[in-house]
């Protein structure tokens, strides 16, 4: 990958303090670290008194909204038709590619709207007008260095969004991108006031019906292949319905992730929102498999231990069909 230039942290302050109306557009890939970055450059927006407007293109999961206002967002806008007349900046956070701003992938942002990007995912081709793009554990990591180097007022409240983005996003700090650096910001954080116990209390030991239902029908379906060393399971919608769920917030790939033995897993999902394609998330189990490789010959994104890529029900019109599509490309990876 090309190494590729972030723009000055004070040069995208002065681009944010100039602006006249900032819209924050959320990723369609739903999570805290998604979220969490928005309300946290939200009330940073407030603090500079810069007038701003969140919008997401889906619904935001009721669990998470007993957790955190969200009331600022608007939700369920279609951004594809939305009309970015009124704004002249545009604020992407944790959108690795952005085209995935909507499920379909092929969002194309405004040309004639300044942009600013702030992400932390390897391969973000630095599409905005603005680039801060660091490999770190969570888009709100890298936020919060900007934020130190903007002098920012870090509120209790700013301090907690933070905290949940990075706690999530690095596995409940288990993944390798939890180093050094990142614990430090965790207790830095607890320091401007973060509850971290009481976010891992709501994460932990607060399931939801719904997600253990989901996790049943992704261990009932779980095929491992011991030879060839890897695992997958398919989540068909079908049986989601079957078992009368509404909504869930389970990461199908990570319910597996664990298996011992395996050097990645995959689950494949039917999924209303993407209608004609089959969705596949990839992780890695052995942390030297590049399972962001995989995806992206299929057009899909990532990173290299947490991937995903879609197929078209054209090009593979059974699950097993996909699973086969995977396997030929995990063989030459
Ligand atoms: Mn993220």
């Amino acid at each position: 990958m090309p190494e590729k230039t972030n723009s000055a942290p004070q040069e995208i302050l002065s681009v944010v303090k100039s602006a006249k109306n900032v819209l924050l557009i959320m990723d369609s890939r739903f999570d805290f670290d998604a979220l969490c970055s928005t309300l946290a450059f939200s009330d940073f927006l407030k603090q500079l008194s810069v007038k701003h407007t969140c919008i997401f293109g889906y619904d935001i999961p009721t669990k998470v909204k007993g957790r955190f206002d969200t009331s600022r967002i608007t939700e369920n806008v279609n951004v594809q038709t939305y009309n970015y007349a009124p704004h002249d900046l545009i604020v992407f956070l944790d959108s690795g590619t952005v085209g995935h701003l909507v499920k379909t992938h092929d969002y194309v942002p405004p040309a004639n709207i300044p942009s600013i990007n702030i992400d932390h995912h390897a391969g973000n081709p630095h599409y905005g007008t603005y680039n801060y793009v660091k490999e770190t554990t969570s888009t709100s990591s890298a936020l919060f260095d900007l934020f130190r180097a903007w002098h920012v007022d870090i509120t209790k409240a700013m301090a907690n969004y933070l905290l949940a983005a990075i706690v999530t996003d690095s596995g409940l700090l288990q993944y390798s991108s939890t180093n050094q650096v990142e614990l430090q910001k965790v207790i830095d954080l607890m320091n401007l006031g973060a509850d971290y116990h009481g976010f891992m209390r709501y994460l932990t030991q607060n399931e939801a019906y719904e997600d253990m239902v989901v996790k049943g029908i992704i261990y009932a379906n779980l095929v491992f292949d011991r030879q060839n060393k890897f695992a997958y399971s398919v989540l068909n919608q079908a049986d989601i319905d079957k078992k009368q769920i509404k909504e869930f917030s389970v990461v199908p790939a990570d319910v597996i992730k664990k298996l011992a033995d395996t050097d990645f897993v995959f689950v494949i999902r039917t999924d209303p929102e993407t209608p004609g394609s089959w969705y596949i998330s990839l992780r890695s189990h052995n942390p030297e498999f590049d399972v962001l490789h995989i995806a992206q010959q299929l057009g899909g994104g990532g990173h290299k231990v947490a991937a995903g890529c879609s197929i078209s029900f054209t090009q593979a019109q059974t699950a097993d069909e996909a699973v086969k599509v995977i396997i030929d490309l995990a063989k030459h990876t």
